[in-house]
């Protein structure tokens, strides 16, 4: 899969790639992923990207010209990407199954958005999409492109080392993790549950679905879906309700 990421920091975008799965995709070459130095794409002295807004106002406006320009090269020496994304707060919000989804796009062109706004020509004339990657402020779209990549990467084989951890992740299976212990079997006044040390792997099965399934419950019953569940996660749902009905 290709990824073109148009930026103003590009050190920084490079940054975030040069870690972790990401580059390791890169490396066996699962992944392509380019950086883009948006002041490249610019004719001025000064190489400006950004000018002051139409009608007034506090703070400035990113110029279409430049971001129009990058989009046109990179389908000039990579192709014509499958889709082109601009990062925004004002986006469709970014989750897992758009990540599944996008997992199966040959090429993805993100631009990076910086300042007050983005001229509204780039969102109608030059993207296809509007992203954004949750209800807070950035300074900027290079972390959200970064997210982006990350959460695309690890769902195309052979980036993730071990498959198994990608298909049993919490949101693919639409629960909350379970808790994780490793050595030593005493820490911080805590005890490993006796069923971890016991080897009845399938005890540590059951074990783990109810601590999943109350986690979820009352951290984020907003995920809870009754409906994705098998006959022995409702029945498990049953018992940990009705636990929680005997302690009110
Ligand atoms: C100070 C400007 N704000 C006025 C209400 C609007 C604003 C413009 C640009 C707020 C943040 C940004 C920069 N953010 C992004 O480019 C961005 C983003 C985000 O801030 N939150 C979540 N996802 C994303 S994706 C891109």
């Amino acid at each position: 899969m290709k990824f073109d990421i148009v930026t103003i920091f590009p050190r920084m975008v490079e940054a975030g790639l040069a870690e972790g799965v990401v580059s390791r995709g890169i490396e066996r070459g699962i992944l392509s992923v380019q950086v883009h130095d948006l002041r490249t794409y610019t004719t001025d002295r000064h190489r400006t990207v950004d000018d002051v807004p139409y009608g007034g106002g506090p703070g400035m406006v990113m110029k279409p010209e430049p971001l129009a320009r990058a989009v046109e090269d990179i389908t000039q020496r990579r192709g014509t990407p499958t889709s082109v994304i601009l990062l925004s707060p004002q986006g469709r919000r970014f989750d897992h199954a758009e990540a599944v989804r996008m997992s199966a796009l040959p090429h993805v062109v993100l631009l990076c958005g910086r300042y007050e706004g983005i001229d509204e020509r780039v969102r109608t004339g030059v993207a296809t999409d509007e992203l954004s990657i949750g209800d807070f402020v950035l300074s900027g779209g290079e972390l959200a492109a970064l997210v982006v990549v990350d959460a695309i990467s690890r769902h195309l084989p052979g980036v993730v080392g071990d498959a198994r951890s990608v298909a049993e992740d919490s949101f693919s299976r639409g629960l909350l993790d379970y808790p994780h212990y490793t050595r030593p079997s005493e820490f911080a006044g805590g005890q490993v549950p006796d069923v971890l040390l016991s080897g009845h792997h399938e005890d540590v099965r059951r074990w783990r679905k109810m601590a999943s399934l109350r986690r979820t419950l009352e951290r984020r019953p907003d995920l809870m879906n009754i409906a994705s569940l098998d006959d022995e996660g409702r029945a498990m749902l049953d018992e940990i309700r009705n636990e929680q009905e005997r302690k009110s």
